[in-house]
């Protein structure tokens, strides 16, 4: 049987400088519609280009995680240096048709970090994914950094929320810490990114045991329901964001040091020699 992930599968969205495409469509709920009309990336002139101002209601009554009305740096970026226009950041990875926060909070990079839970059972791959509350698509189990927490703490507070149905656990944090291996650090292809502030992500895969894996997934928080589920090759389609890439990228790691490759259902085979 074919291979889940062909060898020479690239990851283009994975890498600073490729103009976003999902968060030009227009998924975010209570958005305006984006109009950009000409080139994404601003290193091409778009003298058409009118985005449209927009931030939620929701930001604007300044929650304790948002910031101010006015942008203020200096800003931060997993891609390098922050270009800014009239002092407002400008998204890293091209036009989006709209100005200002829209629901993020934060001017700029909005930091979060995605656990990727992986195991074996039975021969088949599983993955640890949620379905969002928001727009209902299959995801990671991730979230927003708070305050100063390391990267560690958000995986293991967000897992343990989103898809372990507890408020405060660090049941995984030591695990990250010693054996998580960092995937992606980077921009995320969010539906709710602006020219002005958008995601950018840490993700840390851990590969459990079967005995470490023994647990019955429970959503919570902003998530809808949580499952192990067994990881072929249409479901990494259709996952939120760049998620699914970010998946595939993991698993192309663990075959390389597991001995094991995946089949196009998921299921684990000793490498071939
Ligand atoms: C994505 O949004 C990140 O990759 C992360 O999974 C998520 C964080 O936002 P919330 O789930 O907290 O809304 O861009």
């Amino acid at each position: 049987m074919a291979d889940l992930i062909p060898a020479d599968t690239s990851f283009p969205a994975l890498e600073p400088g490729t103009p976003h495409k999902k968060c030009t469509s227009n998924k975010a709920k209570g958005y305006p519609a984006r109009v950009i009309g000409g080139p994404v990336p601003w290193s091409e002139p778009n003298p058409a280009y009118r985005p449209v101002s927009y931030t939620a209601e929701s930001i604007l009554k300044r929650p304790a995680y948002a910031d101010g009305p006015e942008p203020a740096g200096p800003f931060k970026s997993y891609e390098g240096p922050v270009r800014e226009e009239n002092g407002f950041p400008l998204n890293p990875r091209g036009r989006t048709g709209i100005r200002e926060r829209g629901r993020l909070g934060r001017w700029g990079a909005n930091f979060a970090a995605d656990p990727i839970l992986t195991r074996v059972r039975h021969g088949q791959f599983e993955l640890l994914a949620i379905r969002r509350g928001d727009t209902g698509e299959w995801a990671l189990p991730g979230g927003m950094v708070d305050g100063e927490e390391s990267l560690a703490e958000t995986l293991s507070r967000e897992l343990a929320e989103e898809a372990l149905g507890e408020k405060k656990s660090d049941r995984f944090r030591e695990l990250f810490e010693i054996r998580g291996l960092e995937v992606y650090r980077g921009y995320v292809d969010d539906p709710r990114n602006t020219d002005n502030a958008w995601m950018e992500t840490g993700a840390v895969h851990l590969h459990l045991s079967e005995e470490e894996a023994n647990f019955e997934p429970v959503a919570g928080d902003d998530a809808s329901h949580a499952e192990w589920t067994p990881v072929r090759r249409d479901t990494l389609k259709n996952f939120y964001a760049v998620h699914g890439d970010i998946v595939t990228k993991a698993i192309l790691e663990w075959q390389a040091v597991s001995g094991h490759d995946l089949d196009a259902d998921g299921r684990a085979r000793p490498k071939k020699v």
